[in-house]
C-alpha cells in the first residue's frame, strides 16, 4: 500500500520497501552512551519506507502522517529544528560524510510507532531510511554500520546526543528475544523473552517528552563529569561502565554528580541480574528489578514525571503485576508493566478510569509483541 501511495505521490513506481522496528527495554535505562548493558527487544511497530532513484540531485520526500512533501537538492541538505525530514536527511548527510555515492531519490516515509511514546520511533525511521538508501544505491553497509550511521544522523540532525541502544535494537531485533547489549564492545546475545504467564503492556502516559533531548544531553554530561573526577585517580576508567560505588564513594565530591552516576553503575549491574532471572524462568525476580529501576530514575537520575511515577505506584502492589518502570529516554512516553495473562483488561479499565479522571489526560495501551529488525518488504534482506 506504501508502494501505491509512492506511485500516486512521485508518477514512478518504488524500487526498495524497507521496515525497522521500534522497541522497549526490560531493563537498562541511561546506560547506553555509558559503556553499560541494556535489554531492548525490537516490537511489531514499525518504521516504513519506500524509495526510487532519480536522474538529478534532488531528494524528494514526502511523509504520509504528515500529508507533506519536501524537496532539496543534495548539495543543500541540512537539519531543520523540529522538522520530521531530519530523521531522513540526516542519515543522507552521515552516507555523503562517509564518502557512500549516492544520487537524487524520492522517498515515501509512514509508520505506526507511536511518536513521543518512548518506542524510538525516530530510530525506527533513521534504520528504515539507511537501509533502504543502502539497497537502492548498493552500498553494502553492514549492520553494525547501518546502526551507528542512524545513531549519528540523531546526534547531527534532530540534536539528540543518544546512545546505540534504540538503533541497535531496530536493526539487530529478533522475534521472542531481547538483546542483551553491551555498548562497549557491541557484542550481544539474543535472550528468549518468553515470561510464561505474563505478557508486556505499554502505557502511555500521552505526556510528550518535550524537555527531554535538553535534560537528556545534560544527563550524558554529568555522567562525564562524574567520570572526570575519578580518572582524576583511576587513570584506566574510561567511562562509568568501568566505575564501583566504592569509587564514587570516594571521588565523587558533588551530590547531584554523585546520584547520576551511581544509578547507572546500579542499573548496567541490574541488567546482569535481569538476564539471570529470565534464565532461571523468575518472572517475579525480574518485575522486582524494574521497580527498583524506575525508583533509581525517579529519585536518582530524576528523568521520570509525575504521570510516570503515579502509574507506577498505581501497580506496585498488585499481585497480577511482577513488575514496571518508565521506560526509555523519560519525562513522558510509556511504562513497561509486566502482567498476568487473563487479567488485564480488568486491571486496563480501573487504571484507565483513574488515569483519566486524576491527571486529566487519556491512558493509551500496546500489548508489546516482539519483532524481526529491519528487512525488506519487497525482496531478498542481505542485511548481514
Ligand atoms: C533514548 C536514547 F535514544 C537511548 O540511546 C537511551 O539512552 C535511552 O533514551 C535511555 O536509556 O531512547
Amino acid at each position: 500500500m506504501l508502494k501505491d501511495q509512492f506511485n500516486r505521490i512521485f508518477g514512478t513506481n518504488a524500487s526498495v520497501e524497507v521496515v525497522s522496528p521500534g522497541r522497549i527495554n526490560v531493563i537498562g535505562e541511561h546506560t547506553d552512551y555509558n559503556e553499560g548493558f541494556v535489554l531492548p527487544a525490537a516490537i511489531d511497530k514499525h518504521g516504513h519506507v519506500a524509495v526510487s532513484k532519480r536522474n538529478d540531485d534532488i531528494i524528494s520526500l514526502f511523509a504520509v502522517e504528515f500529508n507533506e512533501k519536501f524537496e532539496t537538492s543534495i548539495q543543500e541538505i541540512r537539519p531543520i529544528e523540529g522538522k520530521w525530514t531530519n530523521y531522513i536527511l540526516g542519515v543522507a548527510d552521515q552516507l555523503i560524510k562517509r564518502n557512500y555515492k549516492i544520487g537524487g531519490f524520492n522517498l515515501i516515509v509512514s509508520g505506526d510507532v507511536p511518536v513521543g511514546a518512548g518506542l524510538s520511533s525516530s530510530a525506527a525511521i533513521e534504520c528504515a531510511v539507511c537501509y533502504a538508501l543502502d539497497q537502492l544505491f548498493e552500498l553494502k553497509i553492514s549492520k553494525f554500520d547501518i546502526a551507528k550511521i542512524s545513531q549519528l544522523a540523531e546526534h547531527t540532525f534532530p540534536g539528540v546526543q543518544c546512545g546505540i541502544m534504540d538503533q541497535f535494537a531496530s536493526v539487530f531485533g529478533r522475534k521472542d528475544h531481547a538483546l542483551k547489549l553491551d555498548c562497549r564492545s557491541l557484542q550481544y546475545e539474543e535472550v528468549p523473552l518468553i515470561l510464561e504467564g505474563y505478557h508486556i503492556v505499554l502505557l502511555n502516559t500521552n505526556v510528550k517528552h518535550s524537555l527531554a533531548s535538553t535534560a537528556y544531553n545534560e544527563r550524558r554530561q554529568q555522567c562525564s563529569e562524574g567520570v572526570r573526577m575519578i580518572r582524576a585517580h583511576v587513570r584506566d576508567v574510561l567511562s562509568l561502565r568501568d566505575v564501583t560505588v566504592s569509587m564514587l564513594d570516594k571521588f565523587v565530591t558533588d551530590p547531584v554528580i554523585y546520584k547520576r552516576c551511581r544509578f547507572v553503575v546500579e542499573e548496567n549491574e541490574r541488567v546482569h541480574k535481569a538476564v539471570e532471572q529470565m534464565k532461571a524462568g523468575n518472572i517475579s525476580g525480574l518485575g522486582e528489578l524494574m521497580f527498583r529501576s524506575h525508583d533509581g530514575l525517579q529519585k536518582e537520575y530524576e528523568v521520570s514525571c509525575h504521570e510516570l511515577d503515579w502509574l507506577v505506584d498505581a501497580v506496585r502492589d498488585n499481585p497480577i503485576v511482577a513488575g514496571a518502570r518508565m521506560m526509555g529516554g523519560g519525562f513522558g512516553g510509556c511504562t513497561i508493566n509486566i502482567i498476568r495473562e487473563g487479567k488485564i483488561d480488568d486491571l486496563l479499565s480501573i487504571l484507565s478510569e483513574n488515569y483519566e479522571r486524576v491527571m486529566g489526560k487519556k491512558l493509551t495501551h500496546y500489548l508489546a509483541e516482539t519483532a524481526d529488525g529491519t528487512h525488506r518488504l519487497d525482496g531478498p534482506s542481505t542485511l548481514s
